[in-house]
């Protein structure tokens, strides 16, 4: 279904504004900045804080807060980089949005969306993204071997999102984050179980991320011990009452 939704919004998308324009945007020239390496440098946390305004699973997380106040202050607290929803229809997000945190932030920036054509991947590269998402479950392992390529050639690094086991077969050597993501995308159960028990099967030489649920330091401090250096949190700071602040505590 989101497949499907996504393939006629690309197709609106292409009609608005070509690919040869995208190509012409002033941010398509820059070099991205690498997410792996920002996540092991020992000077930053290893978070990966999203900005997330409302999801399918929870409704509105945070209705008022801005991507600007919200992705400067992530920065300034100590972020290792930022996810920025650009979904409109399941999660409130735009292109937009991740145009004003590029403007404010020199931290790597990952596009969160699904993408599914290579039209998104130049559109994540114009709006100035670092780094785009691809989920394996909506995408066949050539599809990822593709589009995982096309993005590399762009400079752009790649997070593929996986939920089983299964999954890490479409790990290919243009993916360089694995993500594995602990809440279930058709039940959104939430399971922290998942991410220690695929960590030991991810190839080596990925980048790890842990996706999803993560509220405390102390489920960090596990994920650790695991073998994780990058931890997707959105939620729990941005239900904060002022999510800016959320870093201090
Ligand atoms: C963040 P949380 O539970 O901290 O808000 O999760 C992130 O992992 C989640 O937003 C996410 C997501 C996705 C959103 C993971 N994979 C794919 C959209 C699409």
């Amino acid at each position: 279904e989101i497949v499907a939704h996504k393939q006629t919004e690309v197709a609106a998308r292409k009609q608005l504004r070509s690919a040869a324009d995208l190509e012409q945007a002033p941010w398509f020239k820059r070099t991205p900045l690498s997410l792996s390496s920002f996540l092991q440098s020992p000077d930053k946390t290893g978070i990966i804080a999203e900005f997330k305004r409302r999801s399918p699973s929870k409704g509105v997380i945070n209705g008022k807060a801005t991507v600007q106040e919200v992705t400067t202050a992530y920065t300034r607290y100590g972020a290792s980089g930022l996810s920025v929803l650009t979904d409109e229809k399941y999660f409130g997000g735009s292109a937009d949005d991740l145009q004003q945190a590029r403007t404010l932030n020199n931290i790597p920036i990952l596009r969160k969306d699904f993408v599914i054509d290579e039209y998104q991947v130049l559109e994540a590269k114009a709006i100035g993204a670092d780094v785009i998402l691809l989920i394996a479950e909506c995408l066949s392992a050539a599809e990822v071997a593709y589009l995982a390529r096309f993005a590399h050639n762009l400079g752009l690094e790649v997070l593929l999102e996986v939920h089983s086991e299964g999954q890490l077969e479409k790990v290919t050597e243009h993916v360089h984050l694995v993500g594995v993501n602990n809440r279930d995308l058709t039940t959104f159960k939430v399971d922290f179980n998942r991410s220690c028990e695929l960590a030991p099967k991810i190839p080596a030489g990925k980048c790890k991320v842990a996706e999803s649920g993560i509220s405390d330091p102390a489920a960090i401090v596990t994920l650790q011990q695991a073998g994780f250096q990058g931890f997707l949190i959105g939620e729990h700071f941005m239900k904060q009452e002022d999510p800016p602040r959320a870093f201090e505590h």
